[in-house]
């Protein structure tokens, strides 16, 4: 049996402006944060927590937030410098299904797909104001059609209708793989914490919270389905870091990136 561990897949970056990275605070100007996916190697399977933005979605549907992926930055891409591929990956678990967290899915067309519940539904039956998070469907194509989306010609979505796993409620879904239920941030977000044996948990936030400065400043973006919920998702993330001694690792933090151990480092 081999001890689990954690890589962490650089997925290139996109900009915003500031008001949106701080809600009602900022300041305003162009805000480039990272994006990434969580590898998790655990004797049950691989599992890949979110899985970035797809490039020629962003310059299509929001060309205006400037994506920089490399090809090295794309799932199969990232994969590759571990030695893996995308049909190597067991389990998708998506945080939630904004197009910066699901836009490599369609690459893993092998993988079971895990999500809370509620985030199936509403990714297809989302609010108007949501309609740009939730703008890459690609994730689940037969799905997407039959709420009567447009997707981009792709021959290889014609063949992709990945079978899901949905879960409600905060779940152990393998041993020490702890999926927590934050939402506010979208209908059905889960946060994730992996116990290691050589190191204190990890705890990744999803977009339950951007950064540290958005911790700190008790300030959340400005994407949200419910503000009062997602604020009260950042506080539970504060009080599951302290009960669990958990370092918490957050979504998109330009300063904190830099410092995380990234592949083909690992933590075990
Ligand atoms: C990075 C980013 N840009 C736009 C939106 C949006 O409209 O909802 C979520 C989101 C993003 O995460
Ligand atoms: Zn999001
Ligand atoms: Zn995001």
């Amino acid at each position: 049996m081999s001890d689990t561990k954690v890589y962490l897949l650089d997925g290139g970056s996109l900009m915003i402006d500031g008001y949106h990275a701080f809600w009602n605070r900022g300041p305003a100007g162009e805000f480039r944060f990272p994006c990434y996916a969580v590898l998790v190697e655990h004797k049950d399977g691989r599992y890949v927590y979110d899985t970035g933005f797809d490039y020629d979605h962003v310059m299509r549907v929001l060309p205006f937030e400037k994506p920089s992926q490399t090809r090295e930055q794309t799932i199969p891409g990232a994969l590759a410098q571990i030695g893996l591929k995308p049909s190597d990956i067991d389990y998708v678990i998506n945080s939630h299904y904004h197009f910066d967290h699901c836009g490599g899915n369609k690459h893993c067309t092998t993988a079971c797909t895990i999500c809370h519940a509620r985030e199936l539904e509403v990714a297809f039956n989302c609010q108007p104001f949501e309609h740009l998070g939730y703008s890459d469907l690609t994730f689940a194509p037969d799905r997407a059609r039959n709420a009567g989306k447009t997707l981009p010609s792709e021959p290889a979505l014609d063949m992709y209708t990945p079978k899901f796993e949905t879960l409600t409620g905060d779940q152990e879904i393998a041993k020490g793989l702890w999926l927590y239920e934050t939402p506010g941030h979208t209908a059905g977000h889960y946060s994730m914490m992996v116990e290691l044996k050589g190191r204190r948990p990890m705890l990744f936030t999803g977009d339950a919270c951007y950064s540290k400065k958005n911790l700190d400043m008790n300030c959340i973006s400005s994407f949200h389905l419910d503000p009062v919920a997602s604020l009260k998702s950042m506080h539970r993330l504060t009080e599951l870091a302290a009960k669990h001694d958990a370092e918490i690792f957050y979504s998109h933090d330009p300063e904190s990136w830099p410092t995380y151990n990234r592949a083909p480092g690992y933590y075990a």
